[in-house]
């Protein structure tokens, strides 16, 4: 079969000046930290993704989402490449939990002077990237 490139789509949310990390278990990346987030599904918007992933992998609900950053991601050890847009929202209501215990270990909530390790791959590329000033800056907005 052809291989194919696909969408991933991860959400900062952000609440007094952090954001929210999963630490992932079982599909790729497993024991790594990475957003909330999934596929792109036929017919979505970035935005709906967003709101989605982010309800079903932490019972948490965000507004104000925006477009954050693009980043070009072949992880080269398990043969898949994937085009991940990260959006940005703030945190509206709901308490973080675990919803699915088979796909992640562990929440917490961070900021980038307190990043996790290990994080997950797109993540290298974003610290190193344009989107990175924009995205602290709308995060320090939020700081209490
Ligand atoms: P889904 O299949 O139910 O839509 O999603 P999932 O079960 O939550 O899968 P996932 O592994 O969390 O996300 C799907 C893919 O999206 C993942 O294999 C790699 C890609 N992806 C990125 N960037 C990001 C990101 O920042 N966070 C998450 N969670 N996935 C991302 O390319
Ligand atoms: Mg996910």
């Amino acid at each position: 079969m052809e291989k194919q490139v696909k969408v991933g789509v991860g959400i900062f949310v952000f609440k007094d000046g952090k954001f929210l990390l999963l630490k992932r278990k079982g599909s790729h990346g497993g024991d790594t930290w990475s957003l909330p987030g999934g596929h792109l599904e036929f017919g979505e918007s970035f935005a709906e993704v967003g709101a989605r992933e982010l309800l079903e992998e932490t019972g948490l609900v965000a507004g104000n989402i925006q477009f954050g950053a693009v980043l070009n991601n072949h992880f080269i050890d398990v043969d898949k490449h994937y085009v991940s847009v990260w959006l940005t929202s703030d945190w509206m209501e709901g308490e973080e939990h675990i919803t699915e215990p088979d796909k992640c270990h562990a929440v917490g909530w961070f900021d980038f002077e307190s990043l996790p390790e290990p994080l997950f791959l797109p993540w290298q590329q974003f610290l190193d990237s344009d989107f990175l000033e924009a995205v602290e800056g709308r995060l320090r907005q939020t700081a209490v």
